[in-house]
């Protein structure tokens, strides 16, 4: 199911706040992240993967040396759901202590 306008703000916000930003031109939302190298960069995807895995829930990404874009949306409801909100709160926890 989509994230209703309640969901969104209480859940949503928060994100918007600690640097995601909604997509253009569709109900998704993206960030960059800038590690130190790529061996961080790589480290942080791989823990992200694992857990995108476990959640049947996976990122729309990509990579350049030490910069990685995620975009996440849930393809199945056309939009943003609570799989995202959940996958952005762990991708947010694993960028910190890939620093
Ligand atoms: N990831 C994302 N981001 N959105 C989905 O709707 C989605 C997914 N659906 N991963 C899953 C896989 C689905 O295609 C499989 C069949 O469970």
């Amino acid at each position: 199911m989509k994230l209703n306008d309640e969901e969104r703000t209480s859940q949503l916000d928060p994100l918007l706040k600690s640097g995601w930003k909604k997509t253009d031109g569709r109900d998704a939302i993206e960030k960059q992240f800038v590690f130190a190298d790529f061996n961080q960069a790589f480290g942080f995807m791989s823990r992200v993967a694992l857990k995108a895995e476990k959640m049947d829930h996976h990122p729309e990404w990509f990579n350049v040396y030490n910069r990685v874009t995620v975009t996440l949306s849930t393809h199945d409801v056309g939009g943003l759901s609570a799989k995202d909100v959940t996958l952005a709160q762990f991708i947010e926890t694993a960028s910190a202590a890939a620093k």
